[in-house]
């Protein structure tokens, strides 16, 4: 097993910092990735960190993850969460953790929201904090 954990990020969460701030805070994926770096070098990790607007991407990422050995796969799946069989077949299909991470509490949102097909496979969920959420889960991510 490698120390690389993977950060996916799903649909919509490249325009992070720059619109609706008020529900997903002010820092851009950029700054999340400067605050797992920091963190990850405490831990002895490296961080492999990526975004894509296309399920497909998510789901060829997840299993190049398990070739690759990652310790774990950190995941936001932005809003296919909440329709994705495909990514929840891909999460069970592969040997590494995955952790699911959400800046928001979607269960305190829409009705819409309330459901996690990434939940369904996942070993733990971060969610409601905000940026924090992302080393939080890393913290997680160290601990297994
Ligand atoms: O709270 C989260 O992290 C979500 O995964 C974010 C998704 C949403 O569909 C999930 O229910 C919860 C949406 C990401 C959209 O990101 C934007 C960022 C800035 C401006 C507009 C959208």
């Amino acid at each position: 097993m490698s120390d690389t954990v993977f950060v996916l990020n799903g649909p919509n969460l490249n325009l992070l910092g720059i619109r609706q701030p008020e529900i997903y805070g002010h820092d851009t994926l950029d700054d999340i990735a400067g605050r797992l770096e920091d963190r990850a070098r405490e831990l002895g990790l490296e961080i492999d960190m990526r975004q894509s607007n296309h399920e497909g991407h998510l789901v060829d990422w997840l299993h190049e993850a398990h070739f690759a050995g990652a310790k774990a796969v950190l995941l936001n799946a932005g809003a296919y969460t909440h329709t994705s069989i495909a990514l929840l077949d891909a999460i069970k299909s592969i040997t590494v953790p995955v952790i699911e991470v959400h800046l928001s509490d979607p269960e305190t949102r829409e009705p819409f929201r309330h459901l996690s097909y990434v939940e369904m496979g996942a070993v733990a969920t971060v969610k409601g904090m905000g940026a924090r959420g992302y080393v939080v889960a890393l913290e997680k991510a160290a601990a297994l």
